[in-house]
């Protein structure tokens, strides 16, 4: 398959890390001087951007965590005026505090080179028709892959907002052959197909290109066998980016990290230290091109291991293993990421209930279903029947606003869920 620029992803590793450097030392000292958090981060690590004189000192440097973006909400963050900004857009904020990123001109251009490579490597070309079912918005994915695929000279369906019976109608009317969404979404298409009696052999797609969750090689090959197609795995961001930050190719083995763009480092989350290849730790990035909103030793939360190896489709890019778990609370379902301490937090607000509930995710359908078993205080378990239901129908009502999708709540009699924050997984 095609390799977008042959330039970078191709690049000798001596060379790759020469440009890493020039890049680091460069938006080192662009944050020193413009963003207050990396002035005093650096200062008081007693550090001068030019003391990073090797890839090797920038473990020397501290993390920069989500609190940190948090605390320094909306702007503060920002390496440039708000005039230097062409296009703002946020983390999915589902169920905590949105981040606000922003991009210059230049920086829209590299994401767009970005995720054009991530097509590429897909194989997509001018002549694919690409099906867009991320959300358009403050989600980085669809206008990402959006400006991906056009650069690339792809024809592009913005099909943001339509259900699934009306996605798979545009498929199959536009004659489709490159779907990108959630890998929830194209299991559930799967599902609607099958039971509207529609055979993958009607739709002319061919690659789906999947992110932003996680998801098994199981899933993989319930979606490339319920679609006929090839399905690959692609990671990012917003805080680093959006989508583009890495993809799998036609190997399938791992995530190629676009390391001229961003410098990747495994940790061990409890010590902090960084690892060697081939060790599960968690991912930090450090953005070595971005000019409005870059990062250094970003904590990303997400728990992979690298591989330097050259591989077989011959990118020298580092490969990162897929993501299957995260350092927090974080879980996703129905392609939202919902962090359970929120449910908690909620909970908790509610009267009548135990601080104790257990999460049970089924992943055993085409879509996620969530149900909670809430414990009820003792003094209202055994009262009338209309005041339990008003209390389920409130839990519910909150919690789902929150989530945006339906979910199941259960309420249970006191003392009988043993474990705080017991969430359990009825996976594939
Ligand atoms: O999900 C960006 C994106 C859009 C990536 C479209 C790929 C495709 P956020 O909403 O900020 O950005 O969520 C980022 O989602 O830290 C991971 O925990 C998770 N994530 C993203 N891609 C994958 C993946 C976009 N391929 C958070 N596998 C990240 C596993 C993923 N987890």
């Amino acid at each position: 398959m095609a390799i977008r620029n042959k330039n970078y992803e191709l690049l000798q590793r001596d060379a790759l890390q020469q440009l890493q450097l020039e890049r680091l030392q460069a938006v080192l000292n662009r944050v020193y001087l413009n963003v207050s958090f990396y002035r005093n981060l650096l200062d008081e690590a007693e550090i001068a951007p030019e003391d990073i004189a090797s890839l090797d000192d920038l473990s020397r440097i501290p993390f920069t965590t989500k609190e940190s973006l948090l605390q320094n909400q909306p702007y503060g963050m920002f390496a440039l005026p708000l005039r230097e900004v062409v296009r703002l857009q946020s983390t999915s904020g589902t169920t905590r505090e949105p981040v606000v990123v922003g991009y210059t001109k230049n920086d829209v251009e590299h994401w767009t080179e970005l995720v054009a490579r991530v097509l590429m490597a897909g194989g997509v070309t001018k002549d694919d028709v690409v099906q867009i079912s991320f959300d358009y918005g403050l989600f980085t994915g669809a206008l990402g892959f959006h400006y991906g695929a056009e650069l690339i000279g792809a024809t592009v369906i913005p099909c943001s907002r339509l259900n699934a019976e009306k996605q798979i109608a545009v498929m199959r009317n536009y004659r489709t052959t490159v779907l990108v969404c959630t890998p929830t979404f194209a299991l559930h298409l799967v599902d609607v197909m099958n039971r509207q009696g529609i055979s993958p052999a009607e739709l002319p797609l061919s690659v789906a290109l999947l992110g932003s969750e996680p998801w098994s090689e199981t899933v993989r090959e319930e979606i490339e066998d319920g679609l006929h197609i090839t399905a690959l795995d692609n990671y990012g961001l917003s805080e680093i980016i959006g989508p583009g930050v890495a993809a799998e190719c036609e190997e399938k083995n791992g995530l190629h990290i676009a390391e001229d763009h961003f410098i990747p480092e495994i940790i061990d989350p409890e010590t902090e230290q960084v690892l060697p290849d081939g060790e599960m730790g968690e991912l930090v990035l450090t953005t070595i091109t971005k000019e409005a909103f870059p990062m250094i030793r970003y904590r990303t939360g997400d728990l992979t291991s690298l591989d330097h190896s050259v591989c077989s489709c011959g990118r020298t890019l580092v490969r990162m293993s897929r993501i299957t778990r995260r350092t927090d609370d974080m879980i996703f379902i129905q392609g939202v990421k919902v962090l359970s301490s929120q449910i908690e937090q909620i909970l908790a607000e509610v009267e009548g209930t135990e601080p104790h509930y257990r999460l049970n995710v089924d992943r055993s359908g085409a879509l996620d279903k969530l149900e909670v078993s809430v414990e009820v205080s003792s003094n209202i378990f055994f009262d009338e029947v209309k005041k339990l239901n008003a209390l389920q129908k409130e839990i519910q009502r909150r919690l789902e606003e929150m989530m945006g999708f339906s979910i199941r709540v259960r309420l249970v009699e006191p003392m009988s869920i043993q474990k705080w924050k017991d969430t359990s997984e009825n996976n594939h």
